[in-house]
């Protein structure tokens, strides 16, 4: 096997023997990796970024970041230092890269090949996109969309449309966002989007956007790339049309994170079965686990701290396990009733992965 991949240096500080390098750009946690407690340390939460990360100066002059705000009715500039006088809230949230679980597409979708990792739990601390709104005097008459642009540096004499970071998203989201400058009791690292990042709880990776310089309110979405072609769920074999829905919401979610057929020798009797659970923009209500590949279900039981709904809930169940292979599955239900789905939704670009089967573990017991 190849050597693994080293940290990239603006990454350096990840806790290296529990991350999956892909690139310098795209790491993840490895499944053996999310312990047992509800909030992902920051050193292990996983890095996607689809430009180059911009220059640490960046964060040298925290409170001297600018925000542009447009579609309001009083547009203004504020600096991270006017944001932090406007109030200010905290809210736990997963963060999930769209295309987590892209990796066990057999269709093999161009992009990182990600497994369960590119996901974590995690506390931000910022002030309400709602403060934000008031302060300028309210969203703007007809707008439908809510735009925020990624402040990285892009190069010259390209059409800035083909690279920009830039994502819309339904005018309601704005309604639990927040613009945050903390993470997990921390500054925001530089590798998480500090020192300001919109986040929008229940939203796919994507549209948490890192080192964000303008929030818009705006009547159609961005025009950029990675709008109206990117992030889109496409008919396998299909190209992209600005058509397709958008990926936005995610769909209610479960893995199993312990036990894994790497993990030593599991000897026959009871067996902890640990994962996580999560329902997008809904609370999760309940996870069933299976020990023979989802022919029969076991209701498990929810342990640790509820943060709140959009946060994700560690799950237990001990079931007894005989000696030989079995395939551990679980299947979560969001407050909403929908119900995590045994296949994946074929999509060209393998977003979105939520399939209960595709996410099976598979053990032999001594
Ligand atoms: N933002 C910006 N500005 N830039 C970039 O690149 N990316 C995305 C988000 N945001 C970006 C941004 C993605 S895509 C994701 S996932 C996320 O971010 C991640 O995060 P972290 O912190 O983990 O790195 Mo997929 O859907």
């Amino acid at each position: 096997a190849a050597a693994p991949k080293p940290l990239p240096p603006f990454a350096s500080w990840k806790t290296a023997d529990a991350m999956i390098v892909h690139s310098s750009s795209t790491i993840e946690l490895k499944r053996s990796a999310f312990g047992s407690s509800v909030i992902t340390p920051s050193e292990k939460l996983f890095i996607r970024n689809n430009l180059p990360t911009p220059d640490a100066a960046i964060v040298a002059d925290r409170d001297a970041w600018v925000l542009q705000v447009e579609g309001v009715k009083k547009p203004a500039s504020f600096s991270l230092k006017q944001l932090r006088a406007m109030g200010v809230e905290s809210v736990t949230t997963v963060l999930q890269c769209s295309g987590n679980g892209r990796g066990f597409f057999p269709s093999k979708p161009s992009g990182t090949p990600w497994q369960v990792g590119a996901a974590g739990c995690v506390v931000w601390s910022g002030v309400p996109v709602k403060a934000l709104i008031e302060a300028c005097g309210g969203v703007a008459d007809g707008m439908a969309f809510m735009t925020g642009t990624g402040g990285e540096k892009l190069p010259e004499g390209v059409d800035p449309k083909s690279l920009i970071v830039e994502r819309s998203m339904p005018l309601k989201a704005f309604e639990d966002a927040i613009l945050a400058w903390e993470l997990n009791g921390s500054p925001l690292p530089l590798a998480h989007g500090g020192p300001l990042r919109l986040i929008v709880p229940g939203y796919t990776g994507v549209n948490n956007i890192k080192y964000i310089k303008r929030l818009a309110f705006t009547q159609t979405q961005t025009e950029a790339k990675i709008q109206k072609h990117g992030y889109r769920i496409t008919a396998a074999g299909q190209e992209s049309s600005p058509n397709d829905p958008s990926v936005w919401e995610m769909p209610v979610k479960s893995w199993i994170t312990a036990p894994l057929a790497d993990n030593g020798e599991l000897s026959a009797g009871q067996t902890v079965i640990q994962g996580v659970a999560f329902g997008g923009v809904h609370a999760v209500r309940l996870v069933e686990v299976s020990a023979d590949g989802g022919k029969s279900w076991h209701k498990a039981r929810f342990f640790g701290p509820d943060m709140g709904k959009y946060a994700w809930r560690q799950f237990s169940v001990t079931l007894p396990l005989s000696a030989g292979a079995h395939k551990l599955v679980s299947r979560a239900t969001d407050t909403a009733g929908n119900v995590q789905p045994e296949q994946r939704l074929e999509n060209a670009h393998g977003y979105n992965n939520n399939s209960w089967a595709d996410h099976a573990v598979s053990v032999t017991v001594a």
